[in-house]
């Protein structure tokens, strides 16, 4: 296993790094990760009864009610010390980190991190439920949740990846393209049991990359790594990306 002033040669040395980021980077601001078995999502929620198309359609009003709850807390929280080392990174280093994040809270984003692919949506926008028709106008909506357009009920839905619905397909095509180019893969608090997001860091080890893994536990994608880092991402990313410039 090498350590942390390998992997800070590698980052100087690396022409493309590429940070695969899940809902472990997001914790200290106080988000909920998903699979935690106290505090994560699923812990106290069925994801097939909320995070697939058949729950929405069965269940509309429960779905966005709860999607607007988890809304409305990503709203109050902030960035912490792990995604604002990434963007700080990107800024001092042009052109040599891309994140592609799983995560639908936007942070990386508030953070000021530019680039961003986004493989699993946004929790911050709405999309149409079916393909939208002429009479379908977003500044036109009921006032019932979910808001639907009057003239033919088209729901709003949460433009987040469901469950069995495909990835927007240009980020997808663009992160495994990263993934096969990089010689350097950060995977920050993800469980890498959710595909094809987790496929990226196999492909990104398949093509030569070292591949990091920075997590306080044990993870699916551990075999692949040249070092596992385990700790909070928000006191491991700023110690291993400081004081790095081109
Ligand atoms: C810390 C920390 C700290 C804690 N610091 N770290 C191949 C094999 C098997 C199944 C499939 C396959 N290909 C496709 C599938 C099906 C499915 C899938 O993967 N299922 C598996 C779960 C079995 N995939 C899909 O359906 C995807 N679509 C697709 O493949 O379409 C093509 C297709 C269609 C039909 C049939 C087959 C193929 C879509 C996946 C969409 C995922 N959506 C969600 C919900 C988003 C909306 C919402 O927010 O509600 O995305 S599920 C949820 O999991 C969310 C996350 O982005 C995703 C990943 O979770 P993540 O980020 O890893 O979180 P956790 O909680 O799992 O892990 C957190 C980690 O952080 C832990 O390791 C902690 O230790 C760590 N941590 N504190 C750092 N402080």
């Amino acid at each position: 296993m090498s350590d942390i002033s390998d992997v800070r040669q590698w980052l100087s040395q690396a022409t493309n790094v590429v940070a695969l980021t899940g809902a472990g980077i997001s914790a200290e601001s106080g988000v909920p990760t998903f699979r935690d078995s106290q505090t994560g999502i699923w812990a106290k929620f069925d994801p097939m009864e909320l995070a697939t198309e058949e729950a929405f359609r069965a269940h509309p009003q429960r779905v966005w009610q709860w999607y607007a709850s988890r809304r409305d807390m990503v709203g109050r929280v902030e960035p912490n010390a792990g995604h604002l080392a990434l963007s700080c990174f990107a800024e001092q280093n042009p052109g040599k980190l891309t994140v592609v994040t799983q995560n639908v809270d936007g942070l990386h984003q508030r953070a000021g991190q530019k680039g961003v692919i986004a493989l699993h949506g946004s929790l911050m926008v709405d999309t149409w439920l079916n393909p939208a028709k002429e009479c379908c106008n977003p500044d036109h909506l009921t006032a019932e949740e979910p808001p639907a357009c009057p003239a033919c009920g088209n729901m709003r839905r949460p433009g987040v990846v469901w469950f069995g619905e495909n990835l927007p397909r240009r980020a997808l095509e663009r992160a495994q393209q990263l993934a096969e180019q990089c010689d350097l893969m950060l995977v920050i608090g993800t469980s890498g049991v959710v595909y094809p997001a987790a496929g990226l860091a196999r492909m990104a080890a398949n093509a030569g990359a070292s591949v990091v893994v920075i997590n306080p536990e044990s993870s699916a994608l551990d075999d692949l790594a040249v070092s596992c880092f385990r700790g909070a991402s928000a006191i491991v990313l700023p110690e291993l990306l400081a004081l790095q410039s081109s």
